[in-house]
């Protein structure tokens, strides 16, 4: 079973360690590294990035797609493609998780700002409060996790929606898990939601092999591995370069 992933860095990694822990399956993890950050791309760019991830998956046989990516996953859902390999969203995984009736919502400005979220917990009856926190990929991609400049953006971006009173709040935006330890230190009174834990729950386990990823980098694969080891990331792996069509600056 090949089961692919894609992400701009290394948010997705937090996807990728839990499917890992339930199926010992082969993962191909594309990390758009060299194209980063997806949430300030105009829809129409990060479409073509679909794409041309979903042919190379094509290419190398993968049976099952698994969102690594909410920025990339709201276009998917907002436009309905169709990427012809079996697609797992985590958005449509995560919006089974809340349980109380205010809820709130931090992510990129593309998530944010399309309100795909908003508009399926709205369908569950939930009172949605939504917050773009775009600067939190920077610090996980710098691997800046805590410390005095971390606390003060995590308060500057989650007050306002402890103003609100939610009670839960979905990280929608697979880089945000890096930093549950900061942001549940600003809101202690908040059952933090990771989509990723979600989303697992739609693989078969089978922990009877163990897993192996190949990694395909856009960028430098020398400074992913950097990353890779900063967040202790155990699983066998190989790291490949990606060639990209198209270079956006
Ligand atoms: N990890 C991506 C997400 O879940 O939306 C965000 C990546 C980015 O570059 N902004």
């Amino acid at each position: 079973m090949k089961i692919g992933l894609f992400d701009s860095g290394i948010g997705g990694i937090s996807v990728l360690k839990k499917l890992t822990y339930i199926n010992g399956a082969h993962y191909i993890y594309i990390a758009d590294t060299e194209r980063a950050p997806y949430g300030i791309k105009t829809p129409e760019v990060l479409e073509s990035f679909i794409f041309e991830f979903a042919e190379f998956f094509h290419k190398k046989g993968v049976n099952e797609i698994f969102a690594a990516c909410n920025t990339t996953d709201s276009i998917i859902l907002e436009k309905n493609l169709d990427l012809g390999i079996k697609y797992n969203s985590i958005i449509k995984a995560a919006i089974q998780a809340p349980k109380s009736e205010k809820v709130g919502v931090i992510g990129t400005n593309i998530t944010v700002s399309n309100g795909i979220y908003k508009k399926y917990l709205e369908m569950e009856n939930k009172e949605v409060y939504q917050k773009s926190t775009q600067l939190f990929v920077s610090l996980v991609e710098e691997g800046i996790f805590y410390g005095r400049m971390v606390e003060a953006i995590a308060n500057y971006y989650l007050l306002p929606l402890k103003k609100k009173n939610i009670e839960e709040l979905i990280l929608g935006c697979t880089h945000f898990p890096f930093l549950k330890g900061v942001i549940s230190r600003v809101l202690p009174k908040v059952r933090i939601i990771d989509p990723a834990e979600e989303l697992s729950k739609k693989l078969a386990k089978n922990n009877s092999k163990k897993a192996f990823v190949e990694f395909y980098v856009t960028g430098d694969p020398k400074v992913f591995e950097k990353k890779l080891k900063r967040i202790n990331f155990r699983v066998p792996y190989t790291i490949n370069k990606f060639k990209t069509k198209k270079v956006i600056q």
